[in-house]
């Protein structure tokens, strides 16, 4: 069968010009998301190339986090925080890779703050396993001054969040209220095309994904998680967040990373891995909880703060979080 030209999908840009035009809440928006567009394509050569550039391994630092960093940890933060401040629409940015708050613009225009873990899954990238990008997006409170505090609003209060996938393609996937779209990347020419309208979660949870490895640090309720997922569910496990989501958000599933009794929050981060794709997911059709409360319910008190996370097909977060409050 031919492509004809109707066939074609359409780009990024078309759809947000079209679906987004005239809606005051999401005036900037197309210029925020089409940064995180740009930052993408050159974060997607850089991974490609990687190998062959001589950039894989580690800078010899740890982070904020006390992890290891990647050489691709710091060019996708330094990508990122350029390409956002080049959209003239951010004030201010939170990133798993930086300590405390990078302000980029304080004029009216500058009118959104993100969140960002520039490259998730990076320990994956020296074996070729698929990586990502989290984005959460909220619109800055009108006439507030850009202050460490403008990062600490709960998830609910995002405008938008997206993510990007760098698998065997590269999908963009943008979450706006009631609307989750994937985007594909044409490595020929640059650009993103809708290729997932309108994504919403299989109602038949079919995955379960969690590190098994860690089942013997758990306690007793959430061992009982652990094997009565077992019991019901096949296991898929990348070891990147956005990977393993991704799949569930298409093919019907469920992620967990709980706390333990050594680590009562876990390990994954509320503000830019927690709250983009709790929010993400609740406006697919899904739910996303800590155990204790909706995750975008909590208050966050600190930038780098970890929480646990279920995130998934609701009706399994909800038996999940029913075995861990029940005990
Ligand atoms: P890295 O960025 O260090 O590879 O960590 C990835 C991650 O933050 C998240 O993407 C995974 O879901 C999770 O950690 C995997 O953690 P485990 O290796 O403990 O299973």
């Amino acid at each position: 069968m031919t492509l004809t030209d109707s066939a074609q999908p359409k780009t990024l840009r078309t759809y947000m010009s079209t679906a987004w035009s005239g809606d005051g809440r999401y005036d900037g928006l197309d210029a925020v998301v089409a940064a995180i567009a740009e930052g993408a394509q050159q974060i997607q050569q850089k991974v490609q190339a990687a190998t062959l550039a001589g950039v894989v391994g580690t800078t010899g630092e740890t982070n904020v986090q006390g992890e290891i960093v990647q050489l691709l940890d710091t060019a996708a933060s330094d990508t990122f925080v350029d390409v956002l401040r080049s959209s003239g629409r951010v004030a201010a940015i939170g990133c798993e890779e930086i300590e405390g708050t990078v302000v980029v613009g304080d004029g009216p225009q500058h009118s959104y703050i993100v969140q960002m873990d520039p490259l998730d899954g990076s320990s994956n990238i020296d074996v070729a396993v698929s990586i990502g990008s989290i984005f959460g997006i909220w619109c800055r409170r009108a006439d507030e001054p850009v202050s460490d505090a403008s990062l600490l609003r709960p998830g609910k209060e995002q405008a938008a969040a997206a993510y990007v996938v760098y698998g065997s393609s590269t999908v963009l996937v943008v979450a706006v209220e009631d609307s989750v779209q994937g985007f594909t990347l044409d490595p020929m020419n640059g650009q993103f095309s809708l290729t997932h309208p309108d994504l919403r979660l299989p109602d038949k949870c079919s995955n379960y994904s969690a590190n098994e490895g860690n089942f013997k640090k758990l306690d007793g309720p959430t061992k009982k998680v652990f094997t009565t997922l077992r019991d019901t569910y096949s296991l898929r496990y990348v070891g990147s967040l956005v990977a393993d989501f991704h799949r569930n958000l298409l093919k019907g599933g469920i992620f967990l990373y709980p706390g333990d009794p050594s680590s009562p929050d876990g390990k994954l981060r509320l503000m830019y891995e927690a709250n983009p794709l709790g929010f993400v997911v609740e406006q697919a059709g899904g739910a996303a909880s800590s155990g204790e409360r909706r995750i975008l319910d909590i208050q966050p008190e600190r930038l780098h703060q970890r929480t646990p996370l279920i995130i998934g097909n609701k009706d399994v977060v909800d038996q999940v979080v029913s075995i861990i409050v029940g005990g």
